[in-house]
């Protein structure tokens, strides 16, 4: 028996989601296992065929959704296909289309996530532990690429303050670090600058440790209810949906809580551009560009997008904007 938790208390789709969108999800959540076994044996010989073992295919279907939050107020998902061929990860090249082929054989289990630096209790979480030590949410987030293209993406995870404060931060911790894999074996963009982008890796980022500790905040396993591809940052990334996509870090091994504020990788390669906070902010520009508009990545042809007005906080104001009364953010861009 595959189900194991599911308590009475859980919300079913059709309690959360209208009727467009139920359609457009329902294979996403026959694989989370809300409709019961029988459908879950039918989607399996079908759904499945994306997860690279048939260990991974059973892990969404082992735990129950704890509920499912959709903050973009039903816009349009951005359909997987283009989720997990249109990504910037440097470490598998700097062209959108490189990651989804240059990533294909990235080795992700046996896997080390530390969590370090000013906390009591010191930890690390094995592969399956990313999976079954917290209750998984769907989250349908928008994200903002620097770049001015945007996605929404129901993602999987859990919220990082759970995890920082199983790690039971001190009071020296002001900022959290965080830190890709290094491992130029697997990724061609760590051997070959040209690959990839110029970048001195491993890849870093931080944030504030209120920004860390906001619920919105997630560390994601999972992306459209399966195991996330390693393209999305297998197995494990953080995502902020408020701030740039940069600050989304990937394929995370280690979180370290600070009392100095870190250098950031984007920050340190163009620091005129990319700053430490990265709040999506249409009133601030790029250098280079206008960040106003957007263009949504959507349904439809294969290019089809929509050019849509940039919202400021990424339109997460009312969660995220009291971190940010006492700072200038046209300053601390
Ligand atoms: N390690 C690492 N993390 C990364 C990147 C990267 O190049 N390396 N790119 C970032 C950028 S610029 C964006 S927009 C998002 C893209 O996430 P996605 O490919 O899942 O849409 O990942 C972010 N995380
Ligand atoms: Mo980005």
């Amino acid at each position: 028996m595959l189900i194991k938790h599911k308590k009475s208390s859980h919300l079913t789709e059709n309690d959360v989601t209208d009727e467009a969108i139920y359609h457009q999800r329902r294979t996403v959540i026959k694989q989370l296992g809300f409709l019961g076994m029988g459908s879950l044996l039918a989607s399996k010989a079908s759904a499945f065929d994306l997860f690279p073992s048939i260990e991974d295919k059973e892990r969404f279907v082992q735990r129950p959704l704890e509920y499912t939050k959709d903050t973009t107020n039903k816009e349009d998902l951005t359909p997987e296909a283009k989720v997990t061929s249109h990504n910037n990860f440097y470490e598998f090249g700097a062209q959108k289309h490189q990651p989804a082929e240059l990533a294909q054989g990235f080795k992700v289990d046996p896997w080390q996530l530390t969590i370090t630096g000013e906390v009591d209790a010191p930890l690390t979480l094995g592969y399956d532990e990313l999976y079954s030590s917290f209750s998984l949410e769907e989250r349908i987030y928008r994200l903002r690429c620097v770049e001015a293209w945007s996605m929404v993406v129901p993602w999987l995870g859990f919220p990082l303050a759970s995890l920082i404060a199983k790690a039971k931060p001190n009071s020296k911790a002001k900022y959290v670090v965080f830190k890709t894999l290094y491992d130029p074996k697997q990724m061609p963009g760590q051997r070959n600058r040209r690959i990839g982008g110029g970048i001195d890796y491993p890849y870093v980022e931080g944030l504030t440790i209120a920004e860390a500790m906001n619920p919105l905040t997630l560390m994601s396993v999972g992306v459209y209810g399966k195991t996330l591809p390693p393209q999305n940052g297998a197995p494990i990334r953080l995502v902020v949906p408020w701030k740039y996509g940069f600050k989304s870090i990937k394929s995370v091994v280690s979180i370290e809580l600070t009392e100095k504020q870190p250098k950031t990788t984007w920050n340190i390669l163009a620091p005129h551009e990319y700053g430490f906070y990265a709040n999506v902010n249409p009133n601030v520009d790029h250098p280079r560009w206008s960040q106003a508009r957007e263009r949504r990545i959507t349904g439809g042809g294969l290019f089809s997008q929509k050019r849509i007005d940039t919202q400021l906080f990424n339109g997460y104001g009312e969660e995220v904007a009291d971190l940010y009364t006492q700072l200038n953010l046209k300053k601390y861009y």
